[in-house]
């Protein structure tokens, strides 16, 4: 059978799971959150990683489902961490030209009772160029909530600058190509920077992708960065682990 024929029966047999990065904090180093990171575990082929079947599930309009399985999962497990611990959650283009995404959120938030400011949404740049005026008005009904929304994969996309003006964003993730090459390369710190300015000025947080050294770290740190993903903090864990990253603080 083709993957794609068993994607169509891995939500109903229960073959996913949500992994769990943890965010820090980069002035206090103390963990703030995570964001949740999908994981197919096929029967037959073992854990599939998302880049090898989030496409074909946004071709066949299974993303829709999936990520509906993925916002209840994620909130309902943040339930489980002190308050204020946040959870990133990310949404794909294809989940926005769905008309039901907003009762999505509600439903999750509902069931779960979290407290939406504890829900950040990651978006791409593809859903501000894509359908932009539909898609403002859901962020906008979102960010009414009071839910947090984060542009993610920063720096790689092809929107235009005046896109952070338009959109009710509240972070900018910026991404790991420019932090993995910060230490080598004068042009990534350059970007880093302005980025990091760009934000600030426009009064959004900023979280650095792929963080792996201590080098990279201070720099960050140094510029201003506010938060900070990456092994050098931990890798994605299933739920059951990230009470460790929580017990070491407090
Ligand atoms: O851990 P990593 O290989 O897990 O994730 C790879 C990519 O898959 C990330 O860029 C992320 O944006 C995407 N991804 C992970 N989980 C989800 C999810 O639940 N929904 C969507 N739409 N994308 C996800
Ligand atoms: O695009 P998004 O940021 O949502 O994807 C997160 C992806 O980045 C996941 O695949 C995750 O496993 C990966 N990732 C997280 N931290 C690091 C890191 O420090 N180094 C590298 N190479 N990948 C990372
Ligand atoms: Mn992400
Ligand atoms: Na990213």
């Amino acid at each position: 059978r083709s993957l794609e024929d068993d994607l169509r029966h891995a939500l109903a047999s229960n073959q996913f799971q949500l992994h769990y990065q943890p965010i820090i904090d980069l002035a206090s180093k103390d963990v703030i959150g995570f964001e949740a990171l999908l994981r197919w575990d096929h029967p037959a082929r073992g854990m599939v990683a998302p880049q090898d079947f989030i496409s074909i599930a946004e071709e066949i309009g299974l993303i829709v489902p999936i990520g509906a399985w993925v916002l209840q999962q994620a909130c309902h497990q943040a339930m489980l961490w002190p308050d204020p611990m946040k959870i990133a959650v990310n949404l794909s283009p294809a989940q926005f030209r769905d008309s039901g995404l907003f009762e999505t959120v509600i439903r999750a938030l509902a069931s779960s009772q979290l407290p939406p400011q504890r829900l950040e949404l990651e978006i791409t740049e593809s859903v501000m160029l894509l359908d932009s005026a539909t898609n403002l008005r859901t962020l906008h009904q979102l960010r009414a909530l009071g839910v947090q929304i984060s542009l993610d994969d920063f720096g790689t996309g092809f929107s235009s600058l005046s896109y952070l003006r338009t959109f009710p964003l509240t972070k900018i993730k910026i991404d790991r190509s420019f932090i993995r090459d910060l230490g080598k390369n004068p042009g990534c710190l350059a970007i880093v920077r302005a980025i990091l300015r760009l934000a600030c000025d426009l009064g959004m947080r900023t979280t650095a992708e792929g963080i792996e050294t201590d080098s990279q770290l201070e720099t960050l740190r140094f510029e201003g960065c506010s938060e900070g993903q990456g092994y050098l903090f931990g890798r994605p864990v299933p739920a059951d682990q990230t009470t460790l990253f929580l017990a070491g603080q407090r």
